[in-house]
């Protein structure tokens, strides 16, 4: 059928219509029409980004009537939905993505081609919104992409942070942060919607009132600031599905400080302005010891407090919220929304009127809670001090739900004050703290881990006292990324190839990858694989020649270690392997023409505050100037540094990969999702049992991923022991070689003092156990290179790696979300 714009705004007159399905004349008059009418300038005079700005606008134009079309069938459906609330959502590019969803991709190139635009420069002129830190951030965007294609009534709120996660550059090695003004050339993929404004409040204080004989609290703010949405649509794969990703803004409401507007000062009235504006000003980039800023507590309810406002304003007017039940899940992407818990309850009991256990029970209902992590001190605790200053009555209300579960726990255990102590939602020490994790475990209806180790060391470690007292609520959803994304997109080459051979349903169904397994014993197929991963590696070098003037060697293995810079994923088990390996090739004890060629390309970005991720960044680039230079390796050993990895930079870097480095130390990796891309690009991957890592190497087989390392019960029995790094070193000759040259100033001009932090935390605290996992992770290493020696075998395994790896789409995520947690079925 032909849908056009005059259907969708039915039932004004007909208008000169944007027609669906696209012509390329059409594609081309409305983006003439943009250029024209929104840029204000004509083809001949554009700028590049003149003509990205109008390509983009064409392209949403597209998108819309879509959603609009979609907005028609879906109203009056009384569908439950889903509110994913996050705190990031690590876009990056959306052009590509967004031709790609609306099949509008021929029609652009044939549009351009007839305005005598190159695409790929607009391609590479955009600049991607980079408003999250890495995998959690990342996640939530892929969630978007699978919602939207399996058709789940769903909407994404999250923060428009006007500046992103910080731009990288070294400096002589060392990292230096760039504020990422993504904005400042035009932002075409969204839409401001002010009239969709809401009033957000802070601060004040409470006071009881006797409503009729019960007392009530209520809250007696003293600031205000308005959201402002702006509205990202994101497109189904194919399938005329438009979700909304709608981002909060802040901007100062008229009565911001009525103190400050009565003062009559008019300077200080424009700085409370600033004042108000900065809560969506920049994504804070600690992704796992948060800071306990004042800030960071006014972002979270700010976007939560206008997302559950929003949402419930698109009930209707007499909708009964005893059933609120039946038309909302919150999916809180860990903790950074669960101030969202107290709010709703706020909502509810003092603007509603509703009683307390009916609002409870209905919260709880409303409410599920995904972890992400297992380390003690990436747990979010807000002080209740701070809490109580900013949100008085969200205390209170936290304060009584903490009462009330400590008392069904007496109930159940007696007056153990050992176990009260531990699941109080209110921690004394070091300061008196809402445990934000314990909040959302007591009021959600699931709490899931992201792996099934993971999941599983959630309710163990991190909150076993929680499984106990709800063994129901505990539940896992193994993490998945987009196909559309890390598949169709980043790797068009093997994407041919697939389809080629299976057909182009394995898009929205990966399982179908299976259909490829018999092919790897095709050595037609094996051979054409092989000639898709070389292409990819010449793409990756033109992206790098052009960025950073770098190139990863000819015939060279190509070993990727991207990800956040920590301890715990330890870069520095990596930095140790190239350091043995030079060091091997120096001494003359590996003879050159037996190096098997690598280049190790790492990517990686540390927390600015971050001291010791900032000197391994430094130690890697120090090793990589060393390395790469030194004749006596005649280039068979590279180290790549490219700074600023981002999506945009991982969509080639992945496909191009054949050895994907997932060497976390044992139980402390919540999943990865980067360990998933590689996979199903055809790396194999060298890691530990970790994360998602146990279920790759379970579904790809031993024989086709490289294991090493201690698994997490030994980790626990080795720090349970004491853990003595030192004797490592003394005892592998191997180690203590490649350790001294980094001591003795090898890579530091001669000065010893660099990088000695990095070499006494190893010696002597290595809370990671890099030292522990050295030695197999060498030998892990030698398996590696005689495994590539035979290319054939080693194809053959990437294949198998493709083939078996469907199961990490996240259609399938959302699909176990739906199942376990949600129940929200897809609607047509
Ligand atoms: O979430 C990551 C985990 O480390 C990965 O193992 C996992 O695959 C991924 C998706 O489930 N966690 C993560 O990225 N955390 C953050 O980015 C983060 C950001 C802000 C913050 C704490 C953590 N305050």
């Amino acid at each position: 059928r032909r849908v056009t714009s005059s259907d969708a705004t039915a039932p004004h007159p007909p208008v000169p219509a944007l027609e669906l399905p696209p012509t390329a004349d059409g594609f081309t008059a409305q983006f003439l029409r943009n250029l024209n009418f929104d840029g204000g300038v004509t083809l001949a005079d554009a700028s590049t980004n003149d003509r990205y700005l109008a390509l983009a606008r064409t392209v949403r134009d597209y998108l819309m009537l879509h959603a609009l079309a979609d907005q028609q069938r879906q109203a009056g459906a009384q569908a439950k939905a889903v509110c994913y609330l996050s705190a990031e959502y690590l876009l990056g590019n959306q052009l590509d993505n967004d031709l790609l969803a609306g099949d509008l991709a021929g029609v652009a190139a044939d549009a351009m081609a007839a305005c005598g635009i190159d695409l790929d420069e607009l391609r590479r002129h955009e600049i991607e919104p980079g408003l999250g830190n890495g995998g959690l951030g990342r996640l939530a965007a892929c969630f978007i992409d699978s919602l939207a294609t399996l058709g789940v009534p769903s909407i994404g709120y999250g923060i428009r942070y006007e500046y992103g996660i910080f731009r990288q550059t070294f400096e002589d090695g060392q990292q230096v942060e760039q504020p990422d003004a993504w904005l400042t050339l035009g932002a075409p993929w969204e839409q401001p919607r002010p009239e969709a404004a809401q009033t957000v409040s802070f601060g004040g204080r409470t006071e009881t009132v006797d409503d009729a004989g019960t007392v009530r609290s209520r809250w007696i703010p003293e600031w205000n600031v308005s959201a402002v949405p702006y509205d990202y649509l994101v497109p189904g794969f194919r399938n005329g599905r438009v979700n909304t990703l709608r981002l909060w803004r802040a901007k100062a409401t008229d009565a911001f400080d009525l103190r400050i507007f009565n003062s009559g000062d008019y300077e200080q009235a424009v700085r409370a302005q600033t004042f108000a504006e900065n809560i969506s000003k920049v994504l804070y980039p600690e992704d796992s010891t948060p800071q306990g800023k004042e800030l960071r507590l006014q972002q979270q309810y700010f976007f939560v407090a206008a997302s559950i406002r929003d949402f419930l304003g698109r009930l209707p007017e007499d909708f009964d919220l005893a059933r609120l039940p039946e038309r909302v899940i919150f999916q809180l992407n860990d903790t950074h929304p669960v101030i969202a818990v107290p709010e709703l309850m706020r909502v509810l009991v003092d603007e509603h009127g509703m009683a307390w256990d009916e609002a409870w029970a209905v919260t709880q209902q409303c409410f599920a809670y995904t972890c992400h992590t297992l380390l003690p001190e990436a747990l979010e605790v807000w002080p209740v001090e701070l809490l109580g200053r900013l949100l008085p009555r969200h205390l209170e209300i936290v304060y009584r739900i903490n009462e009330e579960f400590l008392a069904a726990v007496r109930a159940r255990f007696g007056d153990d004050e050992m176990r009260i102590r531990d699941m109080s939602i209110i921690a004394e020490f070091p300061v008196r703290a809402v445990r934000m994790a314990y909040l959302a475990t007591v009021a959600g209806s699931r709490v899931n881990g992201v792996a099934e180790l993971h999941s599983q060391l959630l309710r163990d470690k991190v909150l076993p006292a929680f499984a106990e007292f709800f063994p129901e609520k505990f539940t896992n959803v193994t993490n998945g990324v987009t196909p559309r994304r890390f598949l169709r997109l980043a790797n068009p080459g093997l994407s041919t190839l697939i389809t080629d051979a299976i057909g182009d349903g394995w898009v929205t169904d990966l399982e179908r990858l299976h259909e490829l397994e018999p092919l790897a014993e095709d050595a037609a197929f094996r051979a054409a694989f092989a000639a898709v991963k070389a292409g990819n590696k010449r793409r990756l070098n033109e992206v790098l020649q052009a960025r950073d003037g770098m190139r990863v060697g000819d015939g060279h293995l190509v070993d990727v270690m991207v990800k956040r810079l920590h301890e715990y994923k330890r870069q520095l088990l990596k930095v140790l392997h190239v350091v043995s390996e030079y060091e091997g090739v120096v001494s003359g004890r590996i003879a050159l023409a037996d190096l098997q060629p690598r280049t190790v390309l790492f990517g990686a970005k540390a927390a600015p505050g971050y001291a010791m991720a900032k000197r391994i960044i430094h130690l890697i680039n120090a090793v990589g100037s060393v390395v790469n230079t030194d004749p006596r390796l005649d280039g068979r050993l590279q180290v790549l540094f490219p700074p600023n990895y981002n999506v945009t930079l991982a969509e080639s870097v992945i496909p191009a990969a054949d050895l994907s480095e997932q060497i976390s130390l044992a139980g402390k990796e919540a999943s990865g999702t980067g360990n998933m891309k590689f996979a199903l690009n055809g790396a194999l991957t060298i890691g530990t049992d970790d994360g998602a890592n146990v279920e790759i190497r379970e579904l790809v087989g031993d024989a086709n991923f490289f294991l090493f390392g201690m698994t997490e019960p030994e980790v626990a029995e080795i720090a349970q022991a004491g853990y003595h790094p030192a004797a490592f070193y003394q005892e592998d000759a191997g180690l203590r070689r490649a350790i001294d040259l980094i001591a003795s100033g090898a890579f530091s001009g001669g000065d010893r003092s660099v990088f000695e932090p990095v070499v006494s935390n190893l010696l002597y605290e290595d809370r990671f156990m890099v030292l522990a996992d050295y030695s197999a992770y060498m030998a892990a290493q030698q398996r590696v290179d005689a495994a590539y020696a035979d290319q054939d075998g080693w194809t053959r395994a990437a294949i198998l790696n493709v083939a078996r790896c469907g199961f990490f789409s996240s259609d399938r995520s959302i699909r176990d979300y739906i199942d376990r947690i949600w129940h929200t079925p897809p609607t047509t």
